[in-house]
């Protein structure tokens, strides 16, 4: 148990060109609603949802970003302090496939490398494909990143995209408290010891998390995130 009184607040970004379906996934997975009318996103808008997962109370706030292109100076500037992304392109849009590597590139170029999935909607559409099983399977090794694929429409797999990240994060969280612990007992049985412990955490995409922990509880971890200081850790 991290804490009992403390829910643990989450940035979630989700990036992808434009019309993949990344708000009819927030709102999908935050609001239980979907439409087929397509209204492209200005700029930016998040959502939340309340999440319980192994013992603990999350909150996720999911903040949907414009796939247009004019609106990337925008944007960029929310992804910092995201503890996870999502990556998404369409079954039925070929360049949103081959633009993957670049949202990723976009979101590192801000954040460092964090907790990342990788996710093919509209698979409904399945038989109006312009990419195959194959292709995807390789895109999402090449880049290293967990694989899922949606159909918000029919509310396929969306629940699993974010309790992925959530747990991802939730373990994360539990590595830094007992590194901490371990800190505190090694200071009191050798007070002059004071240099930082430093711990890798292997990820289920495979994404080794490195965490600087130098002290803080995972409840200091929540305290400092509500104030806005979310993503204090670096993942290599
Ligand atoms: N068939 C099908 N259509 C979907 C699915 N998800 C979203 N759509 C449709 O795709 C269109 C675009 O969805 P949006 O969620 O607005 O796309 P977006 O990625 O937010 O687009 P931008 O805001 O421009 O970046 C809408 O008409 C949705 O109804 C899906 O799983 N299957
Ligand atoms: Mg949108």
């Amino acid at each position: 148990m991290l804490e009992e009184d403390v829910e643990i607040p989450m940035k979630v970004l989700i990036v992808g060109n434009g019309a993949v379906g990344k708000s009819s996934m927030i709102r999908r997975y935050c609001k239980g609603e979907y439409t087929n009318d397509y209204k492209k996103t200005i700029g930016v808008d998040f959502l939340e949802k309340k999440l319980s997962l192994n013992g603990e109370d999350l909150r996720l706030m999911i903040w949907d970003t414009a796939g247009q292109e004019e609106f990337d100076a925008i944007t960029k500037a929310y992804y910092r302090g995201a503890a996870g992304c999502v990556v998404a392109f369409s079954t039925t849009d070929r360049d949103s496939f081959d633009a993957v590597e670049k949202w990723i590139g976009k979101v590192e170029a801000e954040v460092q490398q964090i907790p990342m999935v990788l996710v093919q909607n509209k698979i409904d559409l399945v038989d109006q494909s312009v990419v195959t099983k194959e292709e995807a399977d390789q895109k999402a090794q090449a880049v290293s990143l967990r694989f899922y694929r949606t159909s918000v429409q029919d509310d396929f797999g969306v629940n699993d995209v974010f309790s992925y990240l959530a747990d991802v994060y939730l373990k994360k969280m539990k590595a830094e408290e007992s590194q901490a612990a371990i800190k505190a007992q090694n200071k009191t049985s050798n007070p002059q010891s004071s240099s930082p412990i430093k711990e890798s955490f292997q990820g289920k995409s495979g994404a080794g998390i490195r965490l600087d922990v130098q002290g803080a509880t995972g409840k200091q971890r929540a305290k400092a995130a509500k104030k806005g200081i979310l993503a204090s850790c670096s993942v290599v």
